[in-house]
């Protein structure tokens, strides 16, 4: 037992949270499983790894650059408030919940262990459950798993004494959660893509399919029958020209708001970090920093370009003979390489105004908890949010939906962290389902106890019925031929 138990802990920390090698472990099986040849395998996984890793790069460097200058107003002007940020989030979870619940921060790794068989089975028996999707994000599922650790012990404290019920329960709700939401991105994704053969597995998934749909009901329909106007079908007059082009319009985007808020914190500040030395040039290193963003973003993109088509091609192996008519959900910066490319600083502004605005109404109503913006949930749900959002409704959605996200993430991060203790610690997940479906689920659960826990499970499961039940001829076609499915489209 003590040997598995090793042998788990291994691959755990070292393939399954590590999404290059989980997506290189996945290439490796798919393509054996094809019978590809031995030096075919080795090409596929190693640029799978290579591709995963060219991305981690780009978004890890967005994260790392960007980050300490949101935070940093926090700091300078001493505010006393939570971050609302996967990282810090799981710091909350790491320093409190052994003092709040007396349980112990390990657990939350057996349960994401577990919640991932939870999620094979389910895809596994698909015939029965309707779920398509395979949740690959590993450095997610651990922020996930510490986040649902905490909330399902605050919910749930009549299972606090039997550790084993405690993890199978939240296994079982988690696992569900990641199946049923990734599933719920297959269809935004593969029309958005034309049938590249992935779905997402992040943070927005729930929020992904909601934007997608209003995008459409809401914004996609003209009465004049008139198409719907894109980001890229935008003719700017003259000098706005340049906008079209997307490194540029990123570019300057950036460099007004960024270069804002570094000068908003002042060189004192930003010496007295170690960010800017103490003789260099303010103006250049605002300029260099703010450039940053497209330079990452563009690493991102080669990124994406290099794991995607592996990834995809080498599933069919999986799909055909492992987890029939599955597709495998990957990060959300993944989505990035397709769409619109001025969708994502777009959908990234508009999500900031929105979280601007929920902040000031924080504080004019005294609320108890405040909020300092993260910068993953700014920009990724939102860019995210708005690449979907205008592809089914143009302009205006890729604008006033992440605008309505960026209130929701304040808003119901505040409300959920403060309930349940975790804004003492200091910062909340609050990405777009951690700050609206998760609190739901987690008021149903505490309310109702032990009937809420199976409202819950019985709820998400329902949803890829429900999903099945309004398309039966479509739904396994749109991962299977993606060809056939839009030739059964198109004839309707
Ligand atoms: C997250 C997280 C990140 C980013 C990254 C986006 O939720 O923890 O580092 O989003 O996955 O590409």
């Amino acid at each position: 037992m003590d040997i598995l138990m090793k042998i788990w802990s291994y691959f755990a920390v070292n393939v399954l949270q590590q999404p290059a090698f989980m997506i290189g472990l996945i290439v490796m099986i798919g393509y054996i499983l094809l019978r590809k040849s031995w030096y075919d395998v080795l090409a596929g996984v190693i640029k799978a790894i290579v591709g995963y890793l060219i991305l981690s790069v780009g978004s890890g460097g967005l994260v790392s650059n960007f980050r300490p200058v949101l935070v940093g107003l926090k700091e300078r002007f001493n505010i006393g408030a939570m971050v609302i940020d996967p990282y810090f989030g799981q710091n909350a979870v790491t320093a409190g919940v052994e003092e709040v619940f007396g349980k112990t921060f390990g657990n939350a790794m057996i349960l994401l262990l577990i919640a991932f068989i939870v999620n094979i089975l389910l895809v596994r028996f698909s015939k029965y459950t309707k779920l398509r999707a395979l949740f690959t994000t590993g450095h997610v599922q651990v922020q996930q798993a510490s986040t649902a650790y905490w909330l399902i012990l605050f919910a749930c404290p009549f299972l606090i004494d039997n550790n084993a019920s405690l993890l199978v329960v939240m296994a079982l709700i988690l696992g569900a959660y990641w199946a049923v939401g990734s599933n719920l991105t297959i269809k935004p994704c593969q029309e958005l893509t034309d049938g590249a053969g992935f779905c997402l597995a992040h943070q927005q998934m729930f929020g992904i399919a909601l934007n997608t749909w209003l995008a459409e009901k809401v914004f996609g329909k003209k009465k004049d029958g008139k198409d719907i106007k894109k980001i890229d079908d935008l003719e700017l007059p003259g000098f706005m020209s340049i906008f079209n082009e997307n490194m540029v319009c990123t570019s300057i985007l950036m460099v007004i708001f960024f270069g804002t808020i570094l000068c908003i914190l002042g060189r004192d500040y930003l010496v007295a970090q170690g960010f800017l030395k103490e003789n260099a040039s303010m103006f250049f290193y605002v300029i260099q920093t703010c450039l940053y963003f497209s330079v990452y973003l563009a690493i991102l993109q080669l990124g994406v370009r290099t794991f995607v088509t592996e990834l995809t091609a080498s599933f069919q192996g999986i799909a055909d003979k492992l987890l029939p008519g599955s597709l495998p959900g990957v990060d959300c910066a993944v989505i990035y390489g397709f769409g619109s490319m001025n969708a994502v600083p777009l959908g990234f502004l508009a999500g900031f105004a929105g979280q601007i605005i929920a902040i000031g109404a924080l504080i004019a109503l005294k609320s108890p908890v405040l909020v300092i913006c993260g910068f993953v949930p700014v920009f990724f749900d939102n860019a995210t949010i708005a690449v979907f959002a205008n592809e089914k409704g143009g302009i205006k959605a890729a604008l006033i939906l992440p605008f309505i996200s960026g209130l929701c993430q304040v808003f119901g991060s505040a409300i959920i962290a403060g309930w349940v203790g975790m804004a003492a610690y200091g910062g909340y997940l609050g990405m777009w389902d951690w700050a609206v479906v998760w609190p739901v689920m987690t008021a149903v659960m505490k309310c109702l106890s032990y009937a809420g826990v199976a409202i819950v499970v019985i709820v998400l499961l329902a949803i890829p019925q429900i999903q099945y039940r309004k398309d039966k001829k479509g739904y396994f076609l749109i991962t299977e031929d993606y060809e056939a499915y839009r030739a059964l489209k198109e004839n309707k």
